[in-house]
């Protein structure tokens, strides 16, 4: 039986180009000039995002990459293949800069807020190509703020070069079986070799890691205990290793196998035996899980990017689909609620965008050491919630993405059901949702209060002078006086009573400042776009909730 019906498949333009939500931020937070100067890389990775790299991402959809163990010959090999994307996302990256140009420090602070602009085009047709960058960044973050010169002086380089040839990824080992989220409890063993001078330290590790993306890597950064060393994450160190010898052979690291995962199919990720891995102190002998801190805080903040922008392609497909899906008459977009549960997933990610660009814009200026002690605390505190506020609604669009296209959403060769796949990750790695809910209450410090957050939130919404925004403004303040009056109810208490709602707080918090956010960006728009989409987002937002403690 022949049919003559024939669907149009949704399609992606230019997504530079394409965003508004991205091109109206970049209007108010940068210069004019600098604007006009970054915008043809961005209108350019835009359109490689939108063109080439998505129709490569569709043609690569059933490649994984491959572990060979063993040669013909019973030598161990372990060599890894990857996916035809995979290859070409490397090159398009370093060409790009979507590390290097944090680095490069060519608009001062905003130079953060570039790379993750560059980063959020490039991450959601390269299929989690994002990881080995992340991690790359957070390696090259890392060794600066060690002090370290040199390994500074081996490694940066290579980690933020624009030189395909050149370019080294780093890999963050740190979980093993007994801890993925308590690496205080890592089992693995430095032991140091005799006969070395107290100048050039050289250790070997000893012990099992469960749990490490993109073994394809270059380098390590990675966590262990000297031997005599006390239990716990202050009795660990931060080591630095290179994975391969000269001849290219692993330096006495068996990879076992690599893990079946539920998404993130085109990351190798590997359970790793490290047999006496030569390493080298990063700094100091203890204190690893604080010395490795810098790297946790880049990858979260790349976390957010890849959340924000999956949940931007999701949304791309399906407005675009919307308008070339007929059903009982009519186009979808010409359907209310159609349109009106799409419009709620826009305003989850718009919301999600300004929370992300905005600790982005707090880690430039950390990095470009401008910030002052409370927005030091700040970028402390809205880290681990921007990391658990954003993961949550990228799965909860991801979700309602398929669920608009209705079976097809379902069906593997359209390329959809990876965006759920993919987005469950975020959730997951990097720290729980529940871990970093714990990890915010410990960021609000000593004083057990968010008044420097409230204070600058109320500053933020001085300009929101629209009546349609204005109690949206109020409803965001007292959302956060109510928060802090939590912190206080619950302060005396046991500390289980505290920790039972810290993932309610968190999650409140993480609304109420990406309302907030929305609604300043909402105002500005306005005033000088004369646009009122982003206010449409804001009041849609708001009818979602923000504040979750009863
Ligand atoms: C697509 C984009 C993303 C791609 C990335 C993909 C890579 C995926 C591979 C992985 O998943 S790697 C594994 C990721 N694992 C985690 O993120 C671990 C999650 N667990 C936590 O985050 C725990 O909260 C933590 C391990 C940090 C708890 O350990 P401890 O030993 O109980 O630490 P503690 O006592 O809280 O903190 C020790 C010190 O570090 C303290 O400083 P002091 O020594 O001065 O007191 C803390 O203040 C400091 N610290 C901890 N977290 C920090 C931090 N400092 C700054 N920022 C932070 N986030």
């Amino acid at each position: 039986m022949t049919t003559s019906f024939q669907q149009a498949p949704p399609a992606l333009d230019n997504q530079y180009e394409d965003d508004r939500v991205l091109r109206s931020y970049l209007a108010r937070v940068f210069p004019a000039e600098i604007l006009s100067e970054i915008q043809p890389a961005l209108s350019e990775m835009g359109r490689l995002a939108g063109g080439e790299l998505y129709q490569l991402q569709l043609a690569d959809r059933l490649n994984e990459p491959k572990l060979t163990q063993w040669d013909a010959w019973g030598n161990r090999i372990d060599k890894i293949e990857l996916t035809p994307l995979w290859r070409v996302a490397e090159r398009i990256a370093v060409e790009h800069g979507v590390v290097a140009k944090a680095y490069e420090r060519k608009h001062g602070s905003l130079s953060r807020v570039h790379q993750c602009a560059l980063a959020y085009l490039f991450a959601p047709s390269t299929d989690i190509y994002s990881c080995p960058l992340a991690m790359t960044d957070g390696a090259a973050r890392t060794l600066l703020a060690s002090g370290n010169q040199k390994l500074i002086e081996r490694a940066v380089p290579h980690l933020i070069t624009r030189e395909p040839a050149e370019f080294w990824t780093a890999g963050q080992w740190m979980t093993e079986l007994i801890g993925g989220s308590d690496v205080g409890e890592t089992e693995t063993i430095a032991r140091e070799q005799p006969g070395n001078d107290s100048k050039a330290r050289e250790f070997r590790l000893y012990g099992r890691k469960w749990f490490t993306s993109a073994v394809t890597s270059q380098i390590a950064l990675t966590l262990a205990r000297p031997e005599g060393n006390p239990s716990g994450g202050r009795g660990l160190a931060l080591f630095y290793i290179e994975t391969r010898d000269e001849n290219g052979r692993l330096r006495n690291i068996e990879i076992n196998r690599l893990k079946d995962k539920l998404g993130t199919r085109k990351l190798p990720t590997a359970e790793l035996t490290l047999a006496g891995t030569p390493a080298q102190l990063v700094v100091g002998t203890t204190d690893g899980v604080r010395n490795i801190a810098p790297l946790l805080n880049i990858t979260r903040l790349w976390n957010a990017i890849s959340a924000v922008a999956l949940m931007r392609r999701g949304l791309a497909l399906a407005f675009d689909y919307a308008r070339k899906r007929v059903a009982f008459g009519s186009p979808l977009a010409e359907k209310a609620l159609h349109m009106d549960t799409l419009m709620g997933l826009q305003a989850e990610a718009e919301a999600a965008f300004h929370l992300t660009f905005y600790v982005a814009e707090l880690t430039g200026r950390s990095e470009a050491d401008e910030l002052e002690e409370h927005d030091a605390w700040l970028l402390r505190l809205l880290t681990p919630i921007m990391k658990l506020t954003t993961a949550r609604q990228a799965v909860a669009v991801a979700s309602e993405v398929l669920e608009s296209f209705g079976g097809a959403g379902y069906v593997e060769d359209t390329g959809l059901p990876a965006l759920l796949r993919d987005s469950q990750v975020l959730p997951i790695w990097e720290g729980t949702t529940n871990v970093l809910a714990l990890d915010t209450l410990r960021a609000i410090g000593p004083n057990e209060s968010i008044a420097p957050l409230i204070s600058v939130t109320s500053r933020m919404l001085e300009s929101v002078q629209d009546p349609h925004l204005v109690d949206l403004a109020r409803s965001a303040l007292a959302s956060l006086n109510h928060a802090e009056g939590w912190l206080r109810d619950t302060e005396g208490s046991d500390r289980s009573t505290q920790e039972a709602g810290a993932r309610r707080f968190a999650l409140t918090l993480g609304r109420t400042v990406e309302l907030a956010l929305l609604l300043r960006h909402s105002q500005w728009s306005q005033d000088h776009e004369h646009d009122s989409r982003a206010t449409v987002s804001a009041r849609r937002f708001a009818q979602s909730g923000i504040d979750l403690i009863y």
